[in-house]
């Protein structure tokens, strides 16, 4: 068992076995757990809330937005299998409480529980954005999140830090798809830390009004509209802050077809199929897909010291 999980495990066990002990289990859960949060530097087991949050207008779609039923019904998580109707599949994911540990180059490490975290951070919005796949499928939907620029604020990331690595749970037993040992479980995607600080980037909580469904990645994960939709990572259990170019899951899978900048661009054919239109869900429809996912005004300028948007950082 990888060594991450064993520490988060660790502090859970130790803590029913302490609620038990103490004859909480089942009874005064909210009492006891207040007084155990005190004590252990703990937010007591409670979802996220604040749903639905209040729409920022500043972000626009030039498409309607994909219906409510197909965006929960159809949805890629590896981790509960290969095909997109894994919904039910995902259901077996306990998401409360549910850990997150902050850790890396950061001026103190973190672990908090993951609506402690969001009340951290700050209130809570809605924003209209699209979302491509790189299997050239898309969809336009209604998140709710917190800035992602606030989770770096919070951290304090140290000066050497560049990166920040982002890890998905790792439960085989209650996720199949992580039986599949040829797979490089857990799920890990990174970005820049001045990606994380860029208006766009929402660390996700919600879509259409209400907390993520569990197989959109509940209860948190990355929402990255200019980029292609596997950097959005689903389940987000660690950040790490980092000098070293994380690897992400698809990268150590096929570099050559997912690269670790992915950023969204019809001129740049994925090695077996063209990206240049896409498949709105719910839809047979073509519709062209744009630079940057059309980002281009908002995200241009992270990338205009590397050349633009050459093939080099799609690879
Ligand atoms: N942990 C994890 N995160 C993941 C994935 C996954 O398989 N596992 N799939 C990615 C891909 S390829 C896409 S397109 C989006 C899909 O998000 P959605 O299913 O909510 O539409 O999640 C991304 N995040
Ligand atoms: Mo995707």
């Amino acid at each position: 068992m990888p060594q991450h999980m064993a520490t988060d495990e660790a502090l859970f066990l130790s803590r029913r076995e302490w609620l038990k002990a103490a004859g909480l289990a089942g009874i005064g859960i909210a009492a006891g757990t207040a007084g155990l949060s005190a004590m252990m530097g703990r937010a007591s087991a409670a979802p996220i809330t604040g749903f639905p949050a209040t729409r920022n207008d500043s972000y626009v779609l030039d498409r309607a937005l994909t219906a409510e039923q197909e965006a929960i019904t159809y949805t890629n998580f590896y981790e509960f299998g290969s095909s997109k109707t894994i919904w039910r599949k995902a259901q077996k994911l306990e998401t409360d409480p549910w850990m997150v540990t902050i850790d890396g180059m950061v001026e103190e490490e973190l672990k908090i529980d993951a609506a402690e975290l969001i009340t951290k951070l700050g209130s809570q919005e809605e924003r209209l954005y699209r979302h491509r796949c790189v299997e050239a499928w898309a969809m336009a939907v209604p998140w709710t999140g917190v800035p992602f620029s606030k989770l770096v604020a919070l951290a304090r990331p140290t000066s050497g830090a560049k990166y920040i690595r982002m890890e998905t749970f790792y439960d085989p037993s209650v996720a199949p798809g992580q039986k599949q040992s040829w797979y490089p479980w857990p799920y890990v995607e990174g970005i820049t830390i001045e990606e994380g600080m860029n208006e766009l980037a929402l660390l996700g909580t919600g879509m259409y009004g209400k907390g993520l469904e569990k197989q959109n990645g509940a209860p948190l994960r990355c929402v990255l509209p200019w980029k292609y939709g596997f950097k959005g990572i689903k389940s987000i259990v660690k950040f790490t802050f980092t000098d070293q170019q994380p690897v992400s899951f698809w990268e150590q899978l096929a570099k050559n077809e997912y690269g670790f900048w992915a950023n969204v661009n019809p001129e740049v054919a994925h090695p077996r199929w063209s990206q240049a239109t896409e498949r709105m869900l719910g839809s047979d429809d073509r519709v062209p897909t744009l630079l940057y996912n059309g980002y281009e005004e908002q995200v241009a300028g992270l990338y205009a010291g590397m050349g633009g948007i050459g093939d080099r950082l799609f690879r």
